[in-house]
């Protein structure tokens, strides 16, 4: 598939894709909004780093100037990391800032659909977005899920952070018929801990079984995307009830506060960040790596099959 003209490709993905050989697409909100300077900055360059040595072609997506990027150089990266006037953008977004000319940075569902217009089908992110606790009052459901819906990526995180309903996330996953394979356990992970007290949909153990129900799902024209959750490594986990005290403090403060729509998620991810002292932010990084060395694989998987 040739990507959409409106799209600027680095020569070494545009490549990429016409060889079909394996790329990964990253998003930039987990940059710009997700972690603090200068950690998201090195975040960002590791994780390409890991997916080149896995064998696998990253893209991080962004829009800068007005053009959906899809591969970025350092300084585009750095820019994301620092500058202010780089908006967050989900779907709805998108023809806002393109009209204006301006910076963004793309959630999950941005990234998402600009992936799929440049022909990649495998992103690597940290967690989901989901649908919000007190989601029946505010109507806060991520349009991550509605983009899971529609657009045909396997979009590899750590599961949703507990800042969620992550009984209602999957309830609407399931309305939503978006596949969803938890690697190598039963259970459907809460980013920061292995473990959310709920079963998984369904399991993967190897790259080339989630490359299976990929290439299943599309082929017989299920359109829409797969969720797989990939579980943070033991060394790694912060023990499920421990964020607890953390994420009830931070979601008070938000309320308190009065913030809501797209500011509520960076705000909480902000203040997580704050109140752990920073821990929180190793842990969050740790999976982000781990997930990138997974989607590199599933990619190849994909790939060869
Ligand atoms: N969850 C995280 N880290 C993140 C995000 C969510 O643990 O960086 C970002 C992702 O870009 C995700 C977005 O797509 O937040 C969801 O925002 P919202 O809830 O406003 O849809
Ligand atoms: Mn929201």
């Amino acid at each position: 598939m040739t990507p959409h003209p409106s799209l600027t490709v680095t020569d070494e993905v545009a490549q990429a894709l016409r060889d079909s050989r394996p790329v990964v697409a990253l998003e930039s909100t987990i940059i710009s909004h997700g972690m603090p300077y200068p950690q998201n900055v090195a975040m960002a360059v590791e994780v390409e780093a890991i997916i080149r040595e896995e064998g696998a072609v990253p893209a991080t997506i962004a829009i800068l100037d007005g053009r959906p990027r899809i591969g970025l150089g350092s300084d585009d990266l750095e820019l994301l990391a620092t500058s202010d006037a780089v908006s967050k953008v989900s779907v709805r977004d998108i023809p806002t800032v393109v009209a204006a000319g301006g910076h963004g940075a793309t959630t999950v569902a941005a990234t998402m659909r600009l992936a799929a217009l440049a022909g990649i089908r495998v992103f690597v992110t940290g967690g989901l977005g989901g649908v919000h606790r007190g989601a029946e009052r505010t109507f806060d459901v991520s349009a991550d899920l509605t983009e899971l819906s529609l657009t045909d990526v396997a979009v590899v995180s750590a599961g949703v952070k507990s800042i969620l309903d992550i009984g209602l996330t999957l309830e609407t996953l399931e309305t939503l018929s978006v596949p969803v394979l938890a690697y190598g356990t039963d259970d459907f992970p809460a980013f920061f801990s292995r473990q959310s007290g709920h079963r998984a949909p369904a399991r993967a153990d190897a790259p080339e079984q989630v490359a299976a129900v990929m290439a299943a799902k599309w082929d017989l024209g299920i359109a829409g995307g797969l969720a797989v959750v990939n579980p943070i490594p033991e060394a790694d986990e912060i023990p499920a009830g421990e964020m607890d005290a953390t994420i009830e403090q931070a979601l008070a403060d938000l309320d308190r506060l009065g913030i809501h729509g797209k500011d509520a998620t960076p705000y909480l991810l902000g203040r997580i960040v704050e109140l752990t002292g920073g821990t929180s932010l190793v842990a969050n990084i740790a999976l982000v790596k781990n997930n990138a060395r997974l989607g590199a694989r599933i990619a190849k998987a994909y790939a060869a099959g």
